[in-house]
């Protein structure tokens, strides 16, 4: 029998906090419905450096190892595929996410791995497991690109995504040690007055309606699909009566896109019965669009205080209008404020976050933003533009030769609140000193006696705030950003 063995790695974030991992879990889940046996290895819960990754494979033995990760850990899941090569010749690497999938030549050219999974991953996967155990050829598949006998790289045709995300089995996190993550579950500490906040992720919608220029995920070419509120309710029933959880993080791209889906939904968790809190990704224009009358987008919004809501997640990203459209964001700023006073009203945290480093970007349009963060009361999370595979910006980049070497250029990038490509026409300190500035005023006028060198790094305020003036801050009650910004990527690389 063929050992197969899944790495879950580590998100390397500079915040102790942990999260279960929804992509890798779900693929796992599908796979044991349909009847296959594996191993788990999870980096990320574990905290293993890279020497104890590397002995863990030294000392056992698979056929197939499989793995996955977003497009800004490329460096180190080249790493990995070589680490893998080294201690296991003979077996067969496959990595799925958008590490692989949206860079599918690139990554396979310049890794070990066999075989990328493109797009959802749970059907491809799943055909192909059942023929490498078969020793059976994967070359009709769909969905996945793979290195031929050669050495030449095959895209195959797409996977159409699949139409009913119902149709899914429900995650199985048995397979994960979900006690040693609620120990490391994050935020939120006080509205759950001093119970264990036991945090479990739950996806609601796969993909989204519309296609910003900065943006890219492993549904980009799949139709916007949400799952029933049905089924939803069913497996947060399970997460509360089997792992005791008590708040859901709604981990989603864009977890409503209409004003009657977010109200099925909150009417689906009130009529459940069930207690638990609550957070979620949204648009501002789901409160915000006056498509809908005020009292009317009030009353939803009320309706998800009384479902549970803690913070929606949503997005100024900027508040100059010739950039918005740049990004495609298709809203107007006006949204942005009317959304804020309708969660300010009914008690809902909004957790903003912005970009700065459009090309047109200036030092007036940095405090254009900021002045717009101050109308509403809001202090951001903020980022600088950072152009990933498949996006709009990254041919930009390219075509304006930004990027001339594509594998360097994701062997050096980390993360948007790192300024990893500065296309602006402003040197790399006056973007820094231009944002600086707006993020301490800011601070200043709201008065959340933020520390200055932790200006840009948001949320997870309590990581980089002296606990003094903790109590002071206005967003630390449901603040469920993170510090990502120090997070590490040093890997040594092999012979590619
Ligand atoms: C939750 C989340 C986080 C969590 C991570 C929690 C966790 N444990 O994964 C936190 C808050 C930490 C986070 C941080 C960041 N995130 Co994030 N995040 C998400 C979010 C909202 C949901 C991820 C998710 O669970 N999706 C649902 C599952 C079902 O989809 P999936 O993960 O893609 O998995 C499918 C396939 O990819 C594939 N697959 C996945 N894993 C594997 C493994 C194997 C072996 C195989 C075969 C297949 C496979 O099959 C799965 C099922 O079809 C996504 C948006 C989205 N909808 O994906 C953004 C997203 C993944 N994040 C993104 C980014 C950019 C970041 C940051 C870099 C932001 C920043 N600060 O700069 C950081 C990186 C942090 C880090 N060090 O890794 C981007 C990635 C863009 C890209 N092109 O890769 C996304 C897509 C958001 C966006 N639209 O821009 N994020
Ligand atoms: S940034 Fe948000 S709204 Fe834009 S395409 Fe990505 S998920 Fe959708």
């Amino acid at each position: 029998m063929k050992k197969i063995l899944f790495i879950n790695p580590s998100l390397r974030l500079h915040s102790e906090t942990k999260f279960l991992p929804v992509g890798i879990a779900s693929v796992m889940s599908f796979l044991d419905a349909e009847g296959l046996e594996f191993d788990l290895l999870d980096i990320d819960i574990n905290d293993m450096e890279n020497n104890a990754v590397e002995d863990f494979l030294e000392n056992r033995r698979y056929d197939i190892i499989l793995s996955g990760s977003i497009v800004t850990h490329y460096k180190w899941m080249k790493w990995l595929t070589t680490k893998i090569r080294q201690y296991n010749p003979n077996s067969i690497i496959v990595i799925g996410n958008s590490v692989a999938g949206s860079v599918p030549e690139l990554f396979l050219k310049n890794s070990k791995a066999n075989i990328a999974i493109i797009g959802e991953g749970e059907l491809s996967t799943a055909e192909v497991l059942k023929k490498l155990v078969k020793d059976e050829d994967i070359g009709s598949i769909q969905g996945i690109a793979f290195k031929n006998k050669n050495g030449r790289v095959i895209i195959n045709d797409r996977r159409q995504a699949i139409k009913k995300l119902d149709e899914f089995p429900m995650i199985n996190w048995n397979f994960f040690e979900t006690e040693k993550y609620f120990k490391k579950s994050y935020a939120a500490a006080k509205a759950l007055k001093g119970k264990q906040v036991r945090v479990m992720p739950v996806v609601t919608a796969r993909g989204c309606a519309f296609r910003c220029t900065f943006c890219h995920f492993v549904f980009w070419n799949d139709p916007y699909r949400y799952r029933s509120p049905l089924n939803i309710v069913a497996e947060i029933r399970r997460n509360i009566e089997n792992y005791g959880c008590n708040y859901i993080s709604f981990w989603d791209d864009l977890s409503f896109a209409s004003l009657p889906q977010a109200e099925r939904f909150a009417d689906a968790i009130i009529e459940s019965g069930l207690k638990f809190f609550w957070s979620a990704a949204v648009r501002v224009d789901l409160f915000g669009n006056p498509k809908h009358e005020y009292s009317r987008r009030l009353a939803v919004a009320q309706k998800f205080k009384e479902a549970g809501c803690l913070s929606l997640g949503f997005s100024l990203e900027s508040a100059n209008k010739e950039i918005l459209k740049l990004m495609n964001k298709r809203i107007e700023a006006q949204y942005f404020l009317d959304q804020v006073k309708i969660l300010d009203q009914v008690g809902i945290t909004s957790m903003i976050s912005v970009v700065f480093g459009y090309p047109i970007e200036t030092q007036e349009t940095i405090k254009e933003t900021f002045d717009m963060c101050l109308t509403a009361g809001v202090y951001p999370s903020m980022g600088y533009l950072l152009p990933l595979p498949a996006t709009g910006m990254y041919d930009y980049a390219i075509k304006n030769n930004f990027i001339t070497d594509e594998d360097k250029y994701l062997d050096s990038i980390t993360e948007r609140q790192d300024l990893c490509l500065n296309m602006t026409k402003m040197p790399d300190d006056k973007v820094r000193e231009f944002i600086a500035e707006g993020a301490e005023e800011l601070n200043a006028k709201l008065k959340l006696g933020l520390e200055k060198n932790n200006l840009i790094k948001t949320g997870g305020y309590n990581k980089h705030t002296s606990k003094k003036k903790l109590s002071k801050l206005k967003r630390e009650k449901n603040s469920l950003i993170l510090n990502y910004s120090n997070a590490e990527f040093e890997a040594e690389l092999g012979s590619a």
